[in-house]
């Protein structure tokens, strides 16, 4: 288990925006602040894949994007880049099962920070709990364009799979998911929807948002 409470980390999952400076056409900071508004309560800074930035340019807009969600009450997560994440002093870390390995992660931020695990198994999902994950990242529920290596989509049964396995910490779905398909993936076990194009490229990133914070005003959440 992670070092936070579930029960907070569980509702910053609902509705979670992912993003990096090559998902959006408008400025992303411009596109976090329309998500913010439209109630958005957890961002993830990914900045990778082809033409993302680096070094000080990456770290200036991380910086710029984690004063925007601090001034918001918004927990802000940094991407598959623990130095960056410690040196700015971000709220948590994201990795993949090719990233840094996430026991060494959880050791390296101690005990106070998110630590969010993708896993694409029950095997690996297990490893994170171990790990000290705070929540498990499961996807590609659905098919996505956002991620050139992603894996066959699985349908919300991933997540029932998760649950029946006996793992009870917290769960953000993604992959293809957006306010039309929601809240089925709610309803089969997660605790949030984590989104990139639903929101990045809505003609509104507000009222996208809006929509997927709607999804939990009349679900059953756990
Ligand atoms: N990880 P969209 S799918 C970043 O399966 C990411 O682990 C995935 O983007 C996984 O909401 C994905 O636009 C992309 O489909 C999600």
């Amino acid at each position: 288990m992670g070092g936070l409470d579930p029960a907070f980390v569980r509702e910053k999952l609902k509705v979670y925006l992912i993003a990096g400076s090559k998902d959006t056409s408008s400025p992303l900071p411009v596109v976090l602040n329309e998500a913010i508004a439209g109630g958005i309560t957890l961002f993830q800074f990914r900045e990778k894949g082809p033409g993302a930035m680096e070094g000080q340019m990456k770290e200036a807009l991380a910086m710029q994007l984690l004063k925007q969600c601090r001034n918001s009450g918004v927990p802000f997560i940094v991407n598959d880049d623990v130095d960056l994440a410690l040196q700015i002093d971000a709220d948590g870390i994201h990795v993949g099962q090719d990233d840094e390995d996430a026991a060494e992660v959880r050791k390296k931020a101690g005990k106070n920070k998110i630590l969010g695990v993708s896993v694409h198994t029950v095997e690996e999902a297990y490893t994170a709990v171990e790990a000290g994950a705070d929540y498990l990242g499961a996807g590609p529920i659905y098919k996505t364009g956002s991620k050139d290596d992603a894996k066959k989509e699985s349908g919300p049964e991933w997540i029932t799979e998760i649950r029946r396995n006996g793992i009870d910490i917290p769960v953000a779905a993604i992959g293809g998911i957006n306010a039309g398909n929601g809240k089925e993936v709610i309803e089969a076990g997660a605790d949030g929807l984590s989104v990139i194009s639903a929101i990045t490229m809505a003609p509104s990133p507000y009222q996208a948002a809006v929509e997927l914070t709607s999804l939990f005003k009349d679900s059953k959440s756990r």
